[in-house]
């Protein structure tokens, strides 16, 4: 039986749904502390659960007959830039309550994401590659380093099967994004049907990792019924499925939308973009474990305005 904490967000909403089709509505336990997201309705049982209370959490994993955990919950790079403290805090005590109670119920297996933000401005710009210079500048990223490296501890010395995937920025249309610096590439697809403009927060050719949010769910799923003797990374893996500038997308959705304007007024969020790599080397995750990306800018473009405008 799962539980997904951090179920209403905008990776858990999707993931919950797509559990559930898997595995059954019953057998996936949706929990977060904000209330239930609208999708998730009427679709299976739901908890309010506050992960920075461990005694509550492993309550909960009792009470529920928990066996897996899929841990979605944290505070993104732009608010955690707002609110360091908070965002070191929950990122971080987040994981080692759910760590040590999958130790002590021996749970089978847990999920917990990183993000291609541990990457600092001295790993390389192109085709990052797994390994390499890893110095991270935001609370964020330091976060997610040190977080993969309490993965890889509690694999190797209590053997829980955690594992990761270094998610790029998520574009999606059914749940709200949680503060991330990629979300002007969700935002932008909101202000072209609306407003047929959209007033960026990053410089036109801020180029990033980024991925369709069916991409990155399906990398999850086939990631965790992977056998464990494929799973040979266990700090985190890097994914990719493309990656575009803020000029790049107007241009795209342009060609379905030609009056659509666009104006670039960086931000804070700028720093954080300029610090981390444009392109992501995945050849580990596709040796391993068989990663294989679906959509690029175009079919994904296709998707969103599609599904936006309906
Ligand atoms: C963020 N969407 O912007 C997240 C992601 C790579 C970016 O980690 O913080």
């Amino acid at each position: 039986k799962i539980l997904v904490i951090g179920a209403s967000g905008q990776i858990g909403v999707e993931l919950t749904l797509a559990l559930r089709k898997i595995y059954g509505a019953g057998n996936v336990v949706a929990s977060d502390l904000r209330e239930q997201n609208e999708l998730l309705q009427g679709t299976g049982p739901y908890v309010s659960l506050d992960v920075m209370n461990k005694e509550m959490l492993h309550v909960q994993v009792i009470r529920q007959g928990i066996t897996q955990i899929y841990l979605l919950a944290a505070i993104l790079s732009a608010t955690g830039e707002k609110n360091p403290n908070l965002a070191w805090h929950l990122n971080m005590q987040g994981l080692l309550n759910v760590l040590d109670i999958a130790r002590e119920e021996k749970l089978s297996k847990v999920y917990w994401p990183s993000s291609i933000a541990v990457f600092g401005p001295t790993s390389p710009k192109n085709d990052c590659p797994q390994r390499t210079i890893i110095e991270p500048t935001t609370v964020y990223g330091i976060s997610k380093y040190a977080g993969e490296f309490w993965c890889n501890y509690f694999f190797n010395k209590y053997g829980v099967d955690v594992r990761s995937l270094r998610y790029p920025g998520l574009i999606s249309y059914k749940s709200a994004p949680g503060g991330g610096t990629t979300d002007y590439a969700i935002e932008i697809f909101h202000e072209a049907i609306e407003n047929k403009h959209y007033d960026c927060f990053l410089q036109k050719d801020t180029f990033l990792p980024m991925m369709y949010m069916p991409d990155a769910i399906r990398a999850t799923i086939e990631l965790m019924e992977a056998p464990s003797e494929k799973i040979k990374t266990r700090t985190s893996y890097n994914i990719s499925a493309m990656s575009f500038s803020p000029e790049n997308i107007a241009a795209e959705i342009k060609k379905h939308i030609p009056e659509f304007t666009i104006n670039y007024e960086p931000d804070y969020r700028q720093t954080i973009a300029n610090s981390w790599p444009g392109s992501i080397d995945d050849n580990v995750a596709r040796n391993d474990w068989g990663w294989n990306p679906k959509f690029d800018l175009s079919a994904m473009t296709i998707d969103m305005l599609t599904n936006l405008k309906s």
